[in-house]
C-alpha cells in the first residue's frame, strides 16, 4: 500500500505554520514508526501498547497545552494536530493522551494549588504518573449532574463512596480526578492517589471497540482522601470545562481516523479488480470516494477555525458541540464507506478501516454522545433546553 498521504484539497497546509507543520509531521512520523507496525496486534488481543508513553512523554505530547511544569506550552492548532495523528493511528491512542492531558492535567493545572501542580504536572508530562477521568457512573452517563457519589467530610480528609464507570485508563492509572457531591449537593474534584485504602478497580472486558484502549469500573468504598487533594471549583463547570478541552482534541482526532481509512479506501480501489477494471473506475464507486472528500475537507475547515478561536480565547463551548458531534459522526460514516469499499478485506484487522470504524462507535458516545451535542447546539439555537 502506498504511504498515507493526507488529504488536503483546500490547501489547509499552507494556512498552518511552519512550526505548526514540523509537530504535525513529527508525530506523523512517529505513528508510522511505532504505532501502525504494532496497532491490530494489540487490538486483537485487548491491550494498550504501554511502551509508548514514555516515547509520548518524550516528545513533549502529555499535556502539550500547558506552559511550565515541564510541558510544551503549544497553541491549540499544534495540539489538534497531534491528536489528529495520533487518532489516524489508533482511537485508543489518542484516547490515552486526551484523558492523561485534557481530563487530568488540566484540571490539575487550572484547579490545582502550586504545591499539586509542582509535584503532578512534570511527572504527568513524562508519563511517570498516569492520570484518569471519573465522572460517569453505571446510571448516570449523558445526565453526570444526577451522580451518586458522594464526599463527606471528615476532619482532615474527604471520605468517598460511589461506583465509576467506563473510565479510560483506570487500571494502568496512578491517580483519578474524581468528581463527587459534598453534603451540600454541590459537586466537587479530588485528585485520588490510586494506592489509597478503599479504591478498587476493576477493568471492562469483552469489548469490541477501542481494544486497545485500558476501560475499567472504579469502586470508591470509604475512601479516605487528604482535603488537600480537593480541587478548587464547586459546580458541574469543573468536570465540564475539562470536557470542552478534550472534545476539541476528539474534533480533531475524527479526522485522523477518517483519513486513514479513506486513504485505505482510495489506494484499495485504484488496484482492486471487479468486471476486469479497477473498481475505482466505476461511477458508484467514485461518487462515494468524492463524499467523502468532500465531509473531510468540511471537517478539516471546520477545526482550523475552531483552533485559531481557541488560541484567541474566543471559543465557545457550543462550537466545540458542534466540532465533536460533526466530525465524530463525519468518521463513523466515511469508515462505514470504506469498510463497504474493501469488500470482505474490509472485515480483517489486516486493513485499517474496521479497526478505526469498531472505534470510532465509542468515540461517537463518549465526552458527551453525538445526540446530547446536538441537544446543546439545539439550546444555542433556541435559548431552550431541551434536555429534560
Ligand atoms: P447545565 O445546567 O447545563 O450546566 C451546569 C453548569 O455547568 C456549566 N456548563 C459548562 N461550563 C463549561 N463548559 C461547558 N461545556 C459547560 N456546560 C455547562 C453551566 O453554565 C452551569 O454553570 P453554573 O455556574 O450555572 O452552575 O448542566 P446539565 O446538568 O443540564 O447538563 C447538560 C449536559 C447534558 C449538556 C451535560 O450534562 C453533558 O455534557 N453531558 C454529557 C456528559 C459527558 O460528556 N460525559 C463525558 C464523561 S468523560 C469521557 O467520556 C471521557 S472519554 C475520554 C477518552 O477516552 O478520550
Ligand atoms: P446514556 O446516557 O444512557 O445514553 C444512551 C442513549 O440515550 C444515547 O443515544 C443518548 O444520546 C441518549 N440520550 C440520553 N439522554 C438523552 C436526552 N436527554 N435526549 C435524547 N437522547 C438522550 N466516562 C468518564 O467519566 N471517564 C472516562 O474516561 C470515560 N471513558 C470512556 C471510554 C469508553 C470506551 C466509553 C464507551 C465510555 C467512556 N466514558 C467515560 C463514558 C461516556 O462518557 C458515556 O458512555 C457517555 O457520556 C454516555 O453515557 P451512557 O453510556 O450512560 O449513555
Amino acid at each position: 500500500m502506498k504511504p498515507f498521504e493526507a488529504p488536503d484539497f483546500f490547501r489547509i497546509d499552507d494556512l498552518l505554520t511552519s512550526e505548526e507543520k514540523e509537530i504535525r509531521n513529527t508525530v506523523r512520523t512517529f505513528v508510522n514508526k511505532e504505532v501502525l507496525p504494532i496497532i491490530a496486534d494489540y487490538f486483537q488481543q485487548g491491550n494498550f501498547p504501554s511502551q509508548l508513553i514514555s516515547l509520548m512523554g518524550e516528545m513533549g505530547l502529555l499535556g502539550a497545552t500547558i506552559s511550565g511544569y515541564d510541558c510544551a506550552g503549544l497553541n491549540p492548532l499544534a495540539y489538534g494536530l497531534i491528536m489528529q495523528e495520533l487518532e489516524r493511528g489508533d482511537s485508543g491512542i489518542r484516547s490515552f493522551v486526551s484523558v492523561q492531558g485534557a481530563l487530568c492535567m488540566y484540571p490539575i493545572w487550572r484547579y490545582g494549588t502550586d504545591k499539586q501542580k509542582q509535584w503532578y504536572l512534570p511527572k504527568m508530562a513524562k508519563g511517570e504518573l498516569i492520570g484518569c477521568f471519573g465522572l460517569t457512573e453505571p446510571d448516570f452517563g449523558s445526565n453526570p449532574g444526577g451522580m451518586r457519589t458522594t464526599a463527606r467530610k471528615d476532619g482532615s480528609h474527604y471520605i468517598l463512596n460511589g461506583n465509576k464507570m467506563w473510565i479510560t485508563n483506570g487500571s494502568i492509572s496512578h491517580l483519578a480526578i474524581i468528581w463527587a457531591k459534598n453534603e451540600n449537593n454541590e459537586v466537587v474534584g479530588f485528585i485520588v492517589d490510586r494506592s489509597l485504602s478503599g479504591f478498587q478497580v476493576r477493568d471492562i472486558d469483552k469489548k469490541f471497540s477501542l481494544r486497545a484502549s485500558v476501560t475499567s469500573e472504579i469502586i470508591l468504598e470509604d475512601c479516605r482522601v487528604p482535603v488537600d487533594h480537593q480541587l478548587q471549583v464547586v459546580g458541574l463547570k469543573g468536570p465540564f470545562s475539562c470536557l470542552n478541552e478534550a472534545r476539541y482534541g476528539i474534533a480533531w482526532g475524527a479526522i485522523g481516523a477518517a483519513s486513514a481509512c479513506y486513504h485505505e479506501a482510495v489506494e484499495y480501489s485504484k488496484t482492486r479488480i471487479q468486471f476486469d477494471k479497477p473498481i475505482a473506475s466505476y461511477q458508484l464507486v467514485q461518487a462515494k470516494l468524492a463524499n467523502m472528500l468532500n465531509e473531510i475537507t468540511k471537517a478539516q475547515l471546520l477545526v482550523y477555525r475552531l483552533g485559531r478561536l481557541k488560541d484567541a480565547g474566543q471559543a465557545t463551548h457550543q462550537q466545540i458541540s458542534l466540532a465533536k458531534m460533526n466530525n465524530v459522526s463525519m468518521a463513523l460514516q466515511v469508515a462505514r464507506t470504506c469498510r463497504d469499499i474493501l469488500g470482505a478485506n474490509g472485515i480483517t484487522l489486516e486493513y485499517q478501516t474496521g479497526r478505526h470504524l469498531l472505534n470510532l462507535e465509542s468515540v461517537n458516545t463518549y465526552e458527551g454522545t453525538e445526540d446530547i451535542h446536538r441537544l446543546i447546539v439545539g439550546s444555542a439555537i433556541t435559548g431552550i433546553e431541551a434536555f429534560r
